[in-house]
């Protein structure tokens, strides 16, 4: 099985601001969380800042992937095009957010990705990638 995982926007910056939301731990800290989760998988850790990056990232997953868990971050609410990536390859997937978005500021509360992925999980922080990747290892390995 291979899983990719897609890290959005500013989430390379995790553990430099805004400690009280994201957490104190940075971004090298969450992939070894991912490295451990991954323990008898293969699998391929990706971050962007750019939306066509993550769109381009996702349509080359095609046939190589099992399965994604994404963070799309802000692009979360606001894009269709990774929505659409999503459907086309049509790949399971998993959406991580670290925080709960459902309890944040109003235009936080709407997820495209929630549209297609198969699960969501929000608001465990870090450990929310562990679940993730452990219910697609159930499921898909
Ligand atoms: O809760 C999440 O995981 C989010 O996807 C995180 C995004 C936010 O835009 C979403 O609404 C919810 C933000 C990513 C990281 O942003 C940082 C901001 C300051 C310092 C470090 C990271």
């Amino acid at each position: 099985m291979k899983l990719l995982v897609i890290n959005g926007p500013n989430l390379n910056m995790l553990g430099l601001r805004e400690p009280e939301l994201y957490g104190k731990n940075d971004y090298a800290a969450l992939c070894e969380l991912i490295k451990k989760a991954c323990e008898g998988i293969e699998y391929e850790i990706y971050q962007s800042n750019h939306e066509g990056d993550i769109v381009d990232k996702i349509q080359q997953s095609y046939g190589k992937v099992d399965a994604i868990v994404i963070n799309p971050a802000a692009y979360t609410h606001t894009s269709v095009a990774i929505l659409d990536a999503l459907k086309a390859v049509s790949i399971p997937t998993v959406e991580v957010h670290l925080t709960d978005i459902s309890q944040r500021e109003e235009f936080r509360k709407h997820s495209f990705v929630s549209l297609y992925a198969e699960k969501t999980i929000a608001g465990h922080g870090f450990d929310g990638y562990r679940e993730a990747i452990e219910y697609l290892k159930e499921k898909y390995n």
